[in-house]
């Protein structure tokens, strides 16, 4: 199968940073892969203008957490977009169809419910070999990618004003 880098993106299509606060919650489970994730994350946020007091990095215990943690994001701060990032292997049990369906459910409906931009940085791998690939390997890094859908979003939430159409 043909690899393919998914971080490969152009610098000059991701907004300026520098206006927006950024919340990234990383899972501690598979810390090799989701401390990559979210350096990737941060090292996008900073390269591409957010401040470092506007960075506001957080850990929760593991990938089944991030719904409640981006929750609490959103209701009791103004951060533009919350980036989750996790990483859930496939075991021997079912445990992980059950962690993958809640977090995906769970952050849309935060995502829905406040109306904030709420960025999926999950791997949901069958081995670690394809969540190391995927986490600055051969697929490129979903961290980075969180970061850059992260400030879209960002910016499309404080251009949209459908009274006064641009
Ligand atoms: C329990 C569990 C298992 C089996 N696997 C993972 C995993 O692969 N990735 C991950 O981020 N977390 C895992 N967890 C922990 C759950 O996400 C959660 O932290 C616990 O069930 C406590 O609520």
């Amino acid at each position: 199968m043909k690899k393919t880098n998914l971080s490969d993106y152009d610098p000059a299509a991701v907004p300026d940073g520098s206006p927006y606060t950024i919340a990234v919650v990383a899972a501690e489970w598979n810390p090799q892969v989701t401390d990559a994730l979210l350096k990737g994350a941060v090292d996008t946020l900073r390269q591409h203008g957010v401040k470092e007091e506007n960075i506001r990095v957080y850990r929760v215990p593991g990938t089944f957490e991030l719904t409640t943690a981006a929750e609490l994001l959103v209701a009791r701060s103004s951060v533009n977009a919350v980036i989750c990032i996790g990483c859930v292997i496939q075991g021997e049990t079912r445990h992980f169809e059950f962690i993958c369906q809640a977090v995906s459910q769970g952050l849309t409906n935060v995502a829905v419910q406040s109306g904030r931009p709420i960025i999926f940085s999950v791997l949901t791998c069958d081995t670690l070999q394809q969540a190391l690939d995927r986490a600055g390997g051969c697929h490129g890094n979903k961290g980075v990618e969180g970061a850059i859908a992260a400030l879209k979003m960002a910016k499309l939430d404080q251009t949209i004003d459908f009274d006064h159409p641009a």
